[in-house]
């Protein structure tokens, strides 16, 4: 009897990606735990408890703390730890089953790893070959900070979609369609609910943190960081009364924009004034422009 593939990730892009280079390249039955650095511990232990001397453990983009890696060296399976963060690589260079990947992230670490030790993507074609080892380059820019990569911005889009989906989910989609950007953007249409739901608890949780300003006219200011649904976020803010601001600026330092929206004052003006441009109750101002920031007074 074959043993199980137990599989542990981080909850990130990162570790999302590396669940998927794992179920990818090993044999069922799988089982994967998608966990953060206050539960790792806990996961590794119930694996440790769990497994038996035929079954491949799996652990990737993080490391578990010193005892969990003990009981991980006891065990009879074979262990696979592929880990890139700085603050454990005493511990990963401890034991030989342990890969320190860095600079590659880790599921670019695990890619290669696995390949390394002979294991290979079943049944891929090469087009899904390639399109797995592009979507892993993109990740590896965005989780490795790589501002010079041609990748970054499709990594950046990534991780939008990974915090959409959520990892488990993200993990899932990249495993049917090896990362492949046709089939991520088609993902874009079954998100409707997810970010339906996504943009009122945004929103709301905005309307918490609004600063209230008041602009070189006198207007009352509600502003807002906010790097999604910049929209929504200005309704949110102008439907809350207790706030009685006059206009909304949702700042967004990604984008490098200012947007206005009001239903009390023609925004448009405004902006007009500092290089936007825009409606009467919706504008922007496109690129950040401190000088408007600066005019602002705090109440
Ligand atoms: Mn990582």
């Amino acid at each position: 009897m074959t043993g199980k593939t137990r599989i542990i990730v981080h909850d990130d892009l990162d570790g999302a990606a590396a669940g998927a280079v794992a179920v990818l390249m090993t044999d069922p039955p799988k089982e994967v735990v998608h966990c953060s650095y206050d539960t790792i511990d806990w996961h590794v232990t119930e694996v440790v408890y769990k497994s038996s001397a035929e079954d491949l453990i799996i652990i990737a983009d993080i490391c578990p703390g010193p005892d969990a890696m003990k009981r991980l060296n006891a065990l009879p399976a074979k262990t696979i730890l592929v880990d890139h963060h700085e603050t454990r690589r005493d511990l990963v260079d401890m034991y030989d089953w342990a890969v320190y990947s860095s600079p590659d992230c880790g599921a670019l670490g695990l890619y290669k790893e696995l390949t390394r030790q002979g294991y290979v993507l079943f049944g891929a074609d090469d087009k899904q070959k390639s399109d797995l080892e592009h979507f892993l380059s993109a990740v590896d820019a965005y989780d490795t900070w790589d501002l010079d990569s041609p990748d970054r911005t499709r990594g950046e889009w990534l991780n939008r979609l990974c915090g959409f989906f959520r990892a488990r989910r993200f993990r899932r989609i990249i495993e049917q369609s090896f990362g492949s950007i046709e089939h991520l953007r088609m993902s874009l249409f079954e998100l409707d609910d997810v970010i339906l739901g996504n943009q009122t608890d945004y929103a709301a949780k905005a309307v918490d943190r609004v600063q209230i300003k008041r602009d070189g006219e006198g207007y009352r200011v509600g502003l807002v960081h906010a790097e999604q649904h910049r929209s929504e976020v200005g309704h949110a803010i102008l439907g809350a009364r207790s706030l009685e601001v006059d206009y909304v600026v949702v700042v967004d330092w990604m984008s490098d924009a200012l947007s206005l929206r009001s239903s009390k004052v023609d925004v448009g003006k405004i902006a007009a004034r500092w290089g936007g441009g825009g409606h009467g109750g919706a504008a922007g101002i496109p690129t950040v422009h401190q000088g408007y920031l600066d005019s602002l007074e705090d109440l």
